[in-house]
């Protein structure tokens, strides 16, 4: 018997931005939502942009969700945001979904989203099927030949081949690394074709390509025009008049087949004469013959009239004889080509249902973890029975019910579906804000069994651990399901139930989830894994409001803000501000708007933004090598010295990037916790990854460079225990071992404070050993100095929490320090015997040895020659060569980098990829806009991080620089300097500045007027 879960699918649109996703889902909610949208209207009214600021805009911000209904099956549609600013939307919507329609715009070709959003798919075992949009722009605006269109198309499918099989070969690969190498891959690519004479179709090469029309998951469309199709359609429609098998002719109407007329024969390239491939003779050049006579006008009539009759087409004469050419070739085109008819049908037939889609994609979101030995078997059969329900997507009543929101999402009450009573006195009180204007819904989906209304069910987070007794309240709490409702886009229709397989919005969580949650009828269930996002909220501003009575209803907006956005951050500053942390500036823009009329209703401050930075040291200063900064605690009984250099930058960013393992491998939490069946263990690759970035760069650079001692001595990362920098034990091959009582200074008896490489043994790349206490060292002074050797990590921590710069965090920096205690005074240590019972004198010699570690860092980072560090953007621009030259002036002006600089075959566009300081990226699309008048606009995407080369303390010291630079008192300050300065301001840190300056200068000159 076939199951109701066959009959769903649930589906998301992925595209770059303005690619036509939300005029695409127009016309499928046009043909098959039941109406709730005209057909005349489809493609015009964008009807899942329903906020004002999308259609002011014309970009989608949020997704949005609607059950279509199609041949007896049920769909599923999120619309997703191109613009990078919303990729979190992406995410959110990607994980409720079993397959997505990935849209390229035919003229613009593969962007930096489109391999983002391929990327998403990918790492969600998303099936993806590819459309080829805004084939009307081909004909009308760039007015190619079939044949020329042909070759277009042809080259984006392998692009987008290319970039899918970049995901599978080669897991690492950034999509700034792919972008960047895209085009010598294509060029490449290119040139392979050309020396290959394509004899026979090789049937193999092509099985390896995730998109090919043959396979029948590449469709063809234009969303404006209301049609597609996939070479399929055409198979029929050929095969009824030629006579060939459908199979053949599937297979040969795309690609080099070609049609002999005399023989009746298909054949390869070799033989194909002059003639065309079949793909441009029977489906591009009819198209193009449609267009050619709709745009004729009178001419063109008959020739229409031929297509409709041919076609067994029904349209009203009305319609045909319409005087707008474009609403006569948009009749035709529809009812020949609909486009709900065609891609629907690709949906079902390609993508998988839920049920065939959870057997493989629970390996990924909902991986098998592995349990305490001390867990009790119930509890271990109940946690496998709940994960094999899921995997089948049991939708039984009396299966385990689990659901994952990925979001929640406000909406106004008043659009809310009348006649529920959302006042009544059991209402949640987290649904709604205080004032009842928003209603919290989460957007989820049953993964399986049933989910009712009424029903209780456990909220876990994603820290929720099932084999542990004892729990954090907040990872597992337990809420009712006050309604369910199915997403209709902008409006809401209540069900009583939603069974597995089905996406649904849930009310009655609003206080139990903050962004995305697993809901379950058991507590013994794992959560969900996290959402992989592509993006890092980077950009921040603080906020307050503009009367301070308002704070109130500030802290209140701020919290709503945070649940109903599932990427912005919210948080308090040290210095006491609100601050909010966004994805870009467009996001940002939204978050404040949302901030003021809706979520808090005040008039608001909002600060420039706040770029974060980094700081490190120059990495070419090696010379002093051996160089150490030397710190005494005040009660002079701590010597501490430090030695800092920089490590390979491919290690600081692998160190970045990992951070998410680290912090469970170092937080002593079993390493299973991301462990996956059946793919490499995380650690392992982790670690072959590190060793690979730490031998690398010493390759290039020789002599002793080589990381890779240093891995055996790791002993801690910071900031906060996983960032990019390392705390290393002495190396005692080096140093020789030091022996107690032979001491620095001289004094007679001394203790070492040895680290243990804790963090190396985690990785395997020391193996764990107890250290054997030195005979010599007396035993009292050596265990004080075991006691402190957390005090140093917490130096270091604090260290490399702010560096001496301007109280960033430290970045790609190795500290060795080695440290000495002595015996105290006798004054002291008689003090300290009398009271044994208090451990104020040990309280404060150990806070004072934290101060010395902190201090001693932050001097030795001074001392070889600071650099700041900063975000940079990878910033994607297209134009038109008339605007080429105002772009690079605003580029330039920015200090842009470019990388790059393509120009789109067959067109006038020209795009360009370039590195972009977050610092200079503010009001970049604007002015961008302006300068080209609207010709152009960017995509930014946070690439990495980079070192200043300036020295932000140079003096001209140099005979060349003092010529060139005077003195030093006119030296204009240098953007290290600058950026480094407002830092500092901002903090309220001291600056200096001088006010005056040349104030001989200026009296002389008073003079003489
Ligand atoms: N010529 C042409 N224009 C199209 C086509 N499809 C969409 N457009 C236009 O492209 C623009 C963007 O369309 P949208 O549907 O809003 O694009 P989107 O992908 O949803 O954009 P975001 O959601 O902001 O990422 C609109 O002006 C559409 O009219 C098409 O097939 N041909
Ligand atoms: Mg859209």
């Amino acid at each position: 018997m076939e199951r109701e879960t066959a009959r769903t699918r649930n589906i998301c649109i992925l595209a770059h931005v303005d690619h036509g996703k939300t005029t695409l889902a127009d016309h499928l909610i046009a043909g098959a939502g039941g109406g709730v949208l005209h057909p005349k209207q489809a493609g015009k009214l964008r009807y899942l942009d329903y906020r004002d600021d999308e259609q002011q805009r014309a970009i989608t911000m949020k997704s949005a969700s609607i059950a279509l209904r199609f041949q007896g099956h049920s769909v599923n549609l999120i619309d997703s945001p191109g613009h990078i600013d919303f990729c979190s939307e992406v995410s959110t919507a990607v994980r409720l979904s079993d397959g997505a329609l990935v849209l390229v715009d035919v003229c613009e070709g593969v962007h930096i989203q489109t391999h983002a959003v391929l990327r998403q798919a990918w790492m969600e075992q998303v099936k993806p099927c590819l459309v080829l949009n805004k084939m009307d722009r081909l004909i009308t605006e760039l007015k190619l030949t079939p044949l020329e269109a042909y070759t277009r198309m042809k080259g984006i499918i392998s692009e987008v081949n290319s970039i899918m099989s970049g995901f599978r070969s080669e897991k690492y690969l950034s999509d700034v690394d792919s972008i960047l190498a895209g085009a010598e891959e294509k060029a490449n690519g290119r040139e392979q074709e050309d020396g290959d004479s394509f004899d026979d179709y090789d049937d193999s090469e092509s099985e390896k390509d995730v998109f090919s029309p043959q396979q029948g998951n590449v469709a063809f469309s234009s969303a404006v025009d209301g049609w597609a199709f996939r070479t399929y359609q055409f198979a029929e429609l050929y095969r009824a008049k030629r006579g060939f098998s459908l199979a053949s002719l599937r297979k040969s109407l795309w690609g080099d087949f070609y049609f002999l007329p005399k023989e009746e024969k298909i054949v390869g390239k070799k033989a194909a004469g002059k003639h065309k491939p079949m793909f441009v003779q029977f489906i591009l050049e009819p198209l193009w013959q449609v267009y050619k006579a709709c745009m004729e006008g009178k001419q063109g009539i008959e020739m229409l009239n031929k297509v409709v009759e041919k076609m067994k087409l029904t349209i009203s004469v009305r319609e045909l004889q319409n005087r707008d050419p474009k609403i006569v070739l948009q009749a035709v085109m529809s009812k020949w080509l609909p486009l709900h008819d065609n891609i629907l049908s690709m949906v079902l037939e390609v993508l998988p249902d839920p049920a065939t889609a959870q057997a493989y994609r629970t390996t990924t979101m909902y991986p098998r973890r592995l349990v305490a030995s001390n867990t009790s078997q119930d509890v271990e059969a109940e946690l496998e029975a709940v994960r094999r329900a899921v995997e089948s997507c049991d939708d039984r009543p009396e299966a385990p019910c689990v659901t994952f929101v990925s979001k929640m999402f406000a909406v106004p009450v008043e659009m809310m579906p009348r006649g529920e009573d959302l006042f009544k006195t059991d209402w949640n009180a987290g649904d709604m804000d205080a004032s009842h204007r928003e209603c919290f819904l989460a957007f989820a989906r049953v993964f399986s069994g049933v989910i009712s209304v009424g029903q209780h069910v456990f909220v876990l987070s994603a820290l929720y651990d099932p084999t542990e007794a004892q729990q954090e309240k907040k990872n597992l709490q337990v809420a009712r399901v006050e309604a369910l409702y199915s997403m209709m886009g902008r409006g809401l229709e209540p069900c009583d139930k939603a069974t597995a397989g089905n996406v649904v919005a849930i009310r009655g969580l609003g206080q139990y989830i903050l962004k995305s949650a697993t809901l379950s009828s058991t507590q013994n269930c794992w959560p969900f894994a996290g959402l992989n996002f592509q993006a890092a909220p980077i950009v921040r501003v603080a906020v307050e409001s503009s009367d301070p009575a308002n704070m109130a209803a500030l802290s209140r907006g701020l919290r709503l803000l945070n649940r109903a956005d599932p990427f912005v951050e919210v948080s308090l500053s040290s210095t006491g501000e609100h601050v909010i942390s966004a994805a870009g500036e467009v996001h940002l823009e939204l978050c404040i708007k949302d901030l003021k009329e809706r979520f808090a209703c005040v008039e608001l401050e909002v600060s420039p933004p706040l770029v974060a930075f980094r700081e490190t040291i120059d990495e070419n200063a090696t010379e002093v090598k051996t160089d150490y900064v030397e710190v005494t605690t005040p009660n002079g009984r701590c010597t501490i010295r430090v030695h800092v250099a920089r490590m390979p930058n491919a290690l600081t960013q692998l160190l970045d990037e990992s951070s998410e393992l680290l912090k469970n491998l170092v937080s002593g939490k079993k390493k299973p916790q991301t462990a996956i069946e059946g793919k490499a263990d995380p650690v392992e690759a982790l670690k072959a990854r590190l060793l690979a970035a730490a031998s690398g760069d010493s390759e290039k650079k020789k002599g002793d460079g080589s990381f890779e001692k240093e891995l055996k001595r790791i002993w801690a990362l910071g900031p906060r225990g996983v960032g990019p920098n390392i705390l290393l034990v002495p190396d005692y091959d080096r140093l020789g071992r030091p022996k107690g009582g032979t001491s620095i200074d001289g004094s007679t008896s001394t203790a070492e404070i040895r680290g243990s490489p804790y963090v190396s043994e985690l990785l395997g790349f020391a193996v764990a050993h107890k250290q054997s206490t030195d005979p010599e060292s007396s035993g009292l002074l050596s265990a004080e100095a075991d006691g402190l050797e957390g005090n140093i990590v917490a130096g270091f921590q604090l260290a490399t929490g702010a560096g001496p710069l301007c109280e960033e965090p430290l970045w790609g920096l190795v500290f060795t320090v080695e440290a000495f205690i002595s015996e105290a005074s006798t004054a002291e240590s008689a003090e300290s015997q009398n009271q044994p019972g208090t451990s104020t004198s040990y309280g404060v010699f150990s806070g004072q040895v934290i101060t010395a570690v902190k201090e001693a860092c932050r001097a030795a980072v001074l001392h070889r020659y600071p650099r700041l560090v900063e975000a940079m953007y990878l910033c994607e621009v297209s134009t038109t060569s008339q605007y080429l030259g105002q772009m690079y002036g605003v580029l330039a002006k920015r200090r842009a980098r470019v990388l790059k600089e393509e120009m789109r075959e067959g067109t006038d566009m020209f795009t360009v990829h370039a590195f972009m300081p977050v610092a200079e990226s503010f009001g970049f699309a604007d002015e961008l806009r302006r300068k080209t008048s609207g010709a152009a606009s960017p995509q930014l995407m946070l690439s990495h991080w980079e070192a200043l080369a300036e020295d932000p303390f140079f003096v001209p010291k140099t005979e060349e620089e003092l010529e060139e630079f005077g003195d030093g008192s006119s030296v204009p300050q240098n953007t290290a300097r600058k950026l480094i300065d407002a830092v500092r301001r901002r903090k309220g840190l001291h600056v200096e500045e001088k006010v005056v300056r040349h104030a001989t200068k200026q009296r002389t000159l008073a003079r003489k007027v």
